[in-house]
């Protein structure tokens, strides 16, 4: 087993959150604290408009962001359907830490950030939201595209040196959604899952088709029942080709890190970038295509 640290992020803005979360673990920080932080860089500042009050709203002009934090003793947090929060994910770690719930959403979670301090407000659709809301009102087409900005959502994965485990996800999920639409990333077992003895896995993508079949979950079963992280990979994307013929514009990611510090990814279709940092440095990959 190595005692490096690993932190793996989804994405070419995976490396931003993952040279924090190296940073973040060189401080002592534990894994869960460095998965949190990593990824509150990618909120603050996601030029792809795919994570925080600065993503794609939905069809009705609003921003509504979805977030989730696990730690390998089975806790969690989550929140969904939440506006005027500039850090989701903190919010998230604030459900896990401080409440007996799992996923709170929508005016309640509003109404827990003001009471922690994270309220950060409304705020009207800045200058390049609002032009990009109005070109896509015109032709209201909703359809799915693949590697759409090709840098969608914030999916994290976090090993410290005494092999703790943990795992983030933090997304404005998908543009023009319905409003009050949830994807998958905070959702336990779909968007992320850590198991602690055989380790963990985020997705990142279409989360309608992630959340019918609890893909990091999976992943994280595979690896448990002996599976390496590669064959974990695949099979869970396998079983989201064999439910049926999927839409040649739908993308699903996949990165999983097993208890013992190995490591994979792998996605649907090319053109899935992750981010692999190690105390050697950060370095951008692209997945292996499954479909
Ligand atoms: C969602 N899975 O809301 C998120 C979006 C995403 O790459 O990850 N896009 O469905």
């Amino acid at each position: 087993m190595t005692d490096v640290p690993i932190v793996l992020a989804t994405w070419n803005h995976g490396v931003p959150a993952t040279e924090r979360a190296l940073a973040e673990l060189t401080r002592g920080a534990t894994a869960v604290d460095a998965a949190e932080r990593g990824v509150m860089v990618v909120e603050a500042d996601c030029p792809d408009r795919s994570v925080g009050l600065q993503g794609w709203p939905d069809r009705d002009g609003i921003v509504t962001l979805d977030a989730a934090i696990m730690d390998d003793t089975g806790r969690s947090g989550a929140v969904a359907c939440v506006r005027g929060v500039a850090h989701p994910i903190a919010l998230a770690r604030r459900v896990m830490d401080r409440t007996p719930h799992a996923l709170i959403v929508g005016p309640g979670a509003e109404d827990f950030a003001r009471a922690e301090g994270l309220f950060t407000g409304t705020r009207p659709l800045d200058a390049v939201q609002d032009a990009a809301w109005k070109d896509w009102l015109r032709e209201r087409q909703y359809r799915p595209r693949a590697n759409s900005e090709n840098h969608d959502t914030i999916g994290m994965l976090v090993r410290d040196a005494t092999a703790r485990l943990a795992a983030s996800c933090t997304t404005s999920g998908l543009a023009w959604k319905m409003h009050g639409r949830v994807g998958d990333s905070p959702l336990v077992g779909a968007g992320l899952f850590v198991d602690p003895k055989a380790g963990a896995a985020v997705c990142t993508g279409l989360g309608e088709v992630v959340m019918r079949k609890l893909t990091s979950c999976i992943a994280v079963e595979r690896m448990r029942a002996g599976a390496s992280p590669a064959q974990a990979c695949r099979e869970a994307l396998q079983r989201l080709i064999e439910s049926g013929p999927l839409d040649a514009n739908v993308q699903v990611g996949l990165i999983v890190l097993a208890r013992d510090g190995t490591h994979a990814a792998g996605a649907l279709q090319r053109g899935f970038t992750y981010a692999l940092g190690t105390p050697g440095g950060v370095a951008l990959h692209e997945a292996i295509a499954v479909a």
